[in-house]
């Protein structure tokens, strides 16, 4: 296969983000702003220059006696907010790809993460640096709008 040298240079952009280790930190607070039959926890963006891409990432635990959606994500001050997860190509490398949702099974916690599903912020306005917040929009299924406010840190 050939690339041009933007596709090559996105590629391995994509790789990075995606093959990324998955660093264990303690327990990370986030601010959550609606009931808990959802919890939010462990957030975290990273760090990205306006214009590039960047991704997010939290765990979502359901707490309910029904299972829940991650229906969509979004960052208003970004160009785009995607769902993706991670996947390995035939060839060993890794790309990453849109997902419509994300299941939540009831009693459950699922953890988005560096070479999992991720949020993928795409071109931010503003440079996100380490020791800033972004707030996020979540929709789910079941509520109408969760808004979560996420540090940017570098791992
Ligand atoms: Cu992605």
């Amino acid at each position: 296969m050939k690339y041009s040298l933007n596709q090559y240079l996105f590629l391995a952009l994509i790789t990075a983000l995606a093959c990324s280790p998955d660093k264990q930190n303690s327990e990370r607070n986030t601010v959550n702003i609606g009931n808990a039959s959802i919890e939010i926890s462990d957030a975290w963006a990273r760090p990205a220059n306006a214009g590039m891409m960047t991704a997010a990432y939290f765990s979502i635990t359901n707490n309910e006696s029904y299972a829940d959606t991650l229906l969509s994500v979004r960052y208003t001050n970004a160009a785009d907010t995607q769902i993706h997860e991670s996947f390995e190509a035939e060839d060993g490398m890794m790309g990453m790809r849109p997902v419509k949702s994300v299941a939540i099974p009831s009693g459950e916690r699922v953890k988005l993460k560096p070479g999992g599903i991720h949020i993928m912020i795409i071109r931010p306005e503003m440079n996100l640096s380490e020791g800033d917040t972004i707030d996020l929009e979540l929709a789910f299924s079941s509520e109408e709008v969760r808004l979560i406010r996420v540090p940017v840190r570098s791992n």
